[in-house]
């Protein structure tokens, strides 16, 4: 189990911190990326990975292991800094992140980085892989789970649309989808680009087991995740997540864009001060 058992194991929320940590510190190396993401999904990726999820920080390919699918490929620092927090990949390749020979390129390649199950880069194609793979599972009697993020973005791909029949249809109650709603596209605000609301009613209308919650508010993201996972009708389960880029740096959090943003060399200091202020009660 991931979960640590000793007395002293950090909190989600210094787990949720430390992935923020962790994404601003790989931001700062490049100047830029997809930080805001990271920011706006740290939350669920600490209860994925410090709560509900079962692997072996030393052996992440091992075959009983849950996986978890990043469809979003452009998200990858947000999955590295989990993955580093895990201590799947060692803190020491921060440093690496984005240069050639890295193994943490800036979209997600699964035969570069321990812990990535799939490539990303070509939107719209995770789930498909999921339904692909929670059926495998399935059929071979495996107790692991598949866990897999999207984007809201994603939404606008009929391939995703696909999945989703396709994982009702096939009953896959190892199936466990998060979509991160963080109301933003490339082009600007989701809405504008092609409406998918309301979503709840369509996933539910789709076969699905559906909750929707605040995906920076840490417990109840782990009520939906107890929930997903206790769930016993035979259907996959999805996990609406709202969120807000930039979410833990005020600054970041107000920016009208925030798909892919620069911050300047001082900034990312200040960037992390508020992180760690946000932290004092
Ligand atoms: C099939 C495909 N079409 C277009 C792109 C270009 N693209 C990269 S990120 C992105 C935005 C997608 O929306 P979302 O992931 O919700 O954006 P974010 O929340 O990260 O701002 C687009 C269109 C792509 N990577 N793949
Ligand atoms: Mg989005």
């Amino acid at each position: 189990m991931a979960t640590p058992t000793l007395a002293n194991a950090p909190t989600l929320a210094q787990r949720a911190r430390n992935i923020r940590r962790n994404a601003l510190l790989m931001g700062e190396v490049q100047g830029q990326g997809y930080i805001a993401q990271a920011l706006d999904i740290a939350d669920v990726l600490a209860v994925a990975y410090f709560h509900a999820m079962r692997f072996r920080a030393e052996d992440p390919a091992w075959e009983g292991r849950d996986r978890f699918l990043l469809s979003n490929g452009h998200y990858a620092i947000a999955l590295y800094a989990a993955l580093i927090e895990a201590g799947i990949i060692p803190e020491s390749e921060l440093e690496t992140y984005g240069f050639d020979d890295s193994r943490l390129p800036m979209s997600g390649m699964a035969s570069y980085t321990p812990g990535m199950e799939i490539s990303g880069g070509s939107l719209g194609l995770g789930l498909g892989i999921a339904v692909g793979m929670a059926l495998g599972l399935k059929r071979k009697n495996s107790a692991a789970r598949i866990f897999t993020l999207f984007s809201d973005g994603e939404l606008d791909e009929g391939s995703k649309w696909e999945a989703i029949m396709s994982a009702a249809h096939h009953k896959l109650d190892n199936l466990i989808a998060i979509v991160d709603v963080n109301n933003q596209q490339a082009d600007g605000p989701s809405k504008q680009m092609l409406g998918f609301e309301p979503l709840v009613d369509k996933l539910e209308a789709f076969g699905w087991f559906v909750q929707r919650v605040d995906g920076n508010d840490l417990d109840a993201v782990v009520g939906a995740f107890d929930a997903a996972m206790a769930y016993a009708e035979p259907k996959p389960r999805m996990i609406v997540a709202d969120t807000l880029m930039g979410k833990g740096v005020p600054f970041l959090e107000q920016r009208e864009k925030n798909h892919f943003i620069r911050v300047e060399p001082h900034e990312w200091q200040l960037a992390l001060s508020a992180l760690n202020a946000g932290d004092q009660p």
